[in-house]
C-alpha cells in the first residue's frame, strides 16, 4: 500500500495510522485519561517540536529560570569544576545542553573534559545536541542516552572518576515528590567516591512572577502545552483537536507549584485507538504538568530521603533560582 503524501501539520496528525503505538505510552495514557482528574505525564511534551518550543520558552522575557540558572553556572562553574576535578558529566534531561556547555567549558579549561553523557527522552533532539557538542569539543567523548529518567538510572559503565551528575532547569519540579525522591535515590546509588550531584531548582517566590512565567504574552507556553495533544495524535493515532482545548496555568499554594492544564472548551469525545472514546465535559481539564518550586528546607527533605546531603547552595541575589551541590550522605 502506498502512503498518501501529506505534509506539514496534517502529516503529524495522521502519520500515526501507519505505526504501532508504544504499549507503555498507551498504558500511561489510558490510566491518565480514565482518572477522575485526567492527567498525562509531561515527558509527552517533548517530540522534536515540543523540544523546540521549550527552547523558545527559555528565551521569553517572562521565563526567568533559564537565564538566572545560566548566570549562576557562569559565575560558579569555572571555580567549582577545577576544585572537584570533574572528568565526566552525566546530565539528566539535557535538552539542548545550552547551559551544560558552561560546565563542559570549565572541564575543558581544567584539562579534565573526558566524557559527556546527556540523557533525554527526546531522541532526535538529543542526537542533534550530541552532534553539535562533538563539533564544538573535539576532545570530548559524547555518549547520548535515550531513556526515561523516571524509569531507570544506573551508573554508566566505565565512567571516569570523579563524575558530576547534573539535573538542571528545575526539571526535578516536574516530578511529584515520591517520584522525585525515587529519581534522586537512583542518582545517589549511581554515585561513587568523589562524585557530586548538581541540581538546579526554581525557588518559591511572589506568585504573580511565577504565574507570568507560565502564561507568557506570546502564547508560546500555550502552544507547548497543546503540543502534547499533537504528540498523542502522532504516536497513538488519536484525534484530539488542539483548538478545542485552552491552556491554563496557575499556582497551587498547597503543593508550592504551578499546575498546567488543557481545558476542553466544549463537550466532546476524543477517539484514542486502543483505548476507545474519551469523554470530556465542557470545562473539564487534563493536567499536563506540575512544576514544584522549592526552598532550602524542601531540598534538604528531598535529599535526606534520597540519601544525599547538601554540600553547597548558591542562589541569585533576587532569590529566584538556586544551584545545589549534593554529596552522598
Ligand atoms: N536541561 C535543559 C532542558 C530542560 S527541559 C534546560 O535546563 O534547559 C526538560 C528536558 O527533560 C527536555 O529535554 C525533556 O525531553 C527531558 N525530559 C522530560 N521528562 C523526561 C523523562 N521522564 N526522562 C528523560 N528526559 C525527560
Ligand atoms: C522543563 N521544566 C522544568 C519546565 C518548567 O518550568 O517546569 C517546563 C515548562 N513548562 C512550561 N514552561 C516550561
Amino acid at each position: 500500500m502506498t502512503e498518501p503524501r501529506i505534509s506539514g501539520k496534517w502529516a503529524r496528525l495522521t502519520a500515526s495510522a501507519y505505526r504501532q503505538p508504544d504499549p507503555r505510552m498507551l498504558a500511561e495514557v489510558e490510566a491518565g485519561l480514565s482518572a477522575p482528574q485526567k492527567e498525562l505525564p509531561p515527558k509527552y511534551f517533548y517530540d522534536p517540536r515540543g523540544s523546540e518550543l521549550f527552547e523558545e520558552i527559555t528565551r521569553l522575557p517572562e521565563y526567568y529560570p533559564t537565564r538566572t540558572e545560566r548566570a549562576l553556572l557562569a559565575a560558579w562553574m569555572p571555580r567549582l569544576i577545577p576544585q572537584l576535578g570533574t572528568r565526566a558529566l552525566v546530565e539528566l534531561g539535557a535538552g539542548n545542553a545550552e547551559k551544560s556547555r558552561i560546565i563542559i567549558s570549565a572541564m575543558q579549561a581544567a584539562g579534565t573534559a573526558d566524557r559527556y553523557l546527556p540523557i533525554d527522552v527526546s531522541a532526535s533532539f538529543l542526537n542533534q545536541t550530541a552532534a553539535r557538542l562533538r563539533r564544538e569539543y573535539p576532545g570530548l567523548t559524547v555518549e547520548p542516552v535515550v531513556a526515561d529518567i523516571a524509569e531507570e538510572f544506573e551508573r554508566p559503565r566505565g565512567l571516569p572518576h570523579p563524575a558530576l551528575f547534573a539535573f538542571l532547569g528545575s526539571t526535578i519540579g516536574n516530578f511529584y515528590p515520591p517520584a522525585a525522591i525515587r529519581l534522586l535515590s537512583r542518582v545517589r546509588q549511581a554515585m561513587e567516591g568523589d562524585d557530586r550531584f548538581l541540581l538546579g531548582v526554581d525557588l518559591r517566590k511572589d506568585v504573580s512572577r511565577i504565574e507570568a512565567a507560565y502564561n507568557d504574552s506570546q502564547g508560546v507556553t500555550a502552544e507547548f502545552n497543546r503540543n502534547m495533544l499533537l504528540v498523542l495524535n502522532h504516536e497513538l493515532g488519536a484525534n484530539f483537536d488542539p483548538a478545542a482545548f485552552e491552556h491554563r496555568a496557575f499556582y497551587e499554594n498547597a503543593t508550592h507549584g504551578i499546575e498546567m492544564h488543557l481545558v476542553s472548551t466544549v463537550e466532546q469525545e476524543v477517539r484514542v485507538p486502543g483505548i476507545g472514546l474519551v469523554p470530556f465535559a465542557q470545562g473539564e481539564s487534563i493536567r499536563t504538568e506540575i512544576s514544584c518550586k522549592h526552598d532550602r528546607g524542601s531540598v534538604d527533605e528531598l535529599f535526606l530521603a534520597a540519601g544525599l546531603g547538601v554540600e553547597s547552595w548558591r542562589a541569585d541575589p533576587d532569590a529566584l533560582f538556586a544551584l545545589v551541590v549534593g554529596v552522598a550522605a
